[in-house]
């Protein structure tokens, strides 16, 4: 009686080891990005008000990745970067709901209420304030609108914005823009037609 007793508790515990082993992810998915830990819930919102897409993060990182730099600056002053960013440039997403025409603009959101709103000529990269190293506005080089899912090579965290934010990247690290349009936790974007 005793030692079944003891058998009992044997079992129980390695049951036990088999659920918690389950719950760190180290078991059952046959999912790639699951087992590789990307499997981050959240999804993203791409309309133009008559098509929709929804992807999820990994499909955000399945589709062709844009790699450069971002630095920013909030409205206190406070200095961000600069960071080696990946992502996917919000002209690949518009591809995915038929485009990005002249006179277009795209609101972008985040769960908290946030939203900014970028005009024709910031999607391709233009008009935008820029400043040098001391916070000297400086001409402004190219830029490129990032939907941005890794800083520095690792994650976005939660505290910065993560899993998505938008990044206004440079292809050279000594450049600031304005973090105002730097939209932390990222769900929906939303094309406007002219
Ligand atoms: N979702 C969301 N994104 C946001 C904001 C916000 O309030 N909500 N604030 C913006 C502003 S005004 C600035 S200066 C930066 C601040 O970035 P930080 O919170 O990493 O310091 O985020 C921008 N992105
Ligand atoms: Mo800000």
């Amino acid at each position: 009686m005793k030692a079944r007793f003891v058998r009992f508790l044997v079992v129980f515990a390695l049951i036990c080891a088999a659920a918690a082993c389950g719950c760190t992810g180290t078991t059952g998915s046959t999912d790639p990005a699951a087992q590789a830990g990307e499997d981050v819930a959240w999804n993203l919102t791409v309309t133009d008000g008559t098509q929709e897409k929804v992807l999820s993060f990994s499909e955000i990182k399945a589709l062709p990745a844009w790699e450069g730099y971002g630095y920013a600056v909030s409205t206190v002053g406070i200095k961000y970067g600069p960071y080696t960013v990946k992502g996917v440039s919000l002209t690949t997403l518009f591809d995915l709901v038929g485009g990005f025409g002249e006179g277009d603009q795209v609101g972008i959101s985040a769960p908290d209420g946030y939203y900014w709103v970028f005009d024709d000529e910031q999607v391709a990269g233009k008009g935008f304030v820029t400043f040098d190293e001391n916070l000297k506005e400086k001409p402004s080089p190219d830029l490129t609108l990032v939907l941005a899912y890794e800083f520095n090579g690792t994650a976005i965290p939660d505290g910065d914005g993560g899993p998505l934010r938008m990044v206004v990247g440079t292809d050279e690290p000594s450049t600031i823009t304005e973090g105002s349009a730097w939209v932390k936790w990222v769900d929906r974007i939303e094309v406007e037609r002219s």
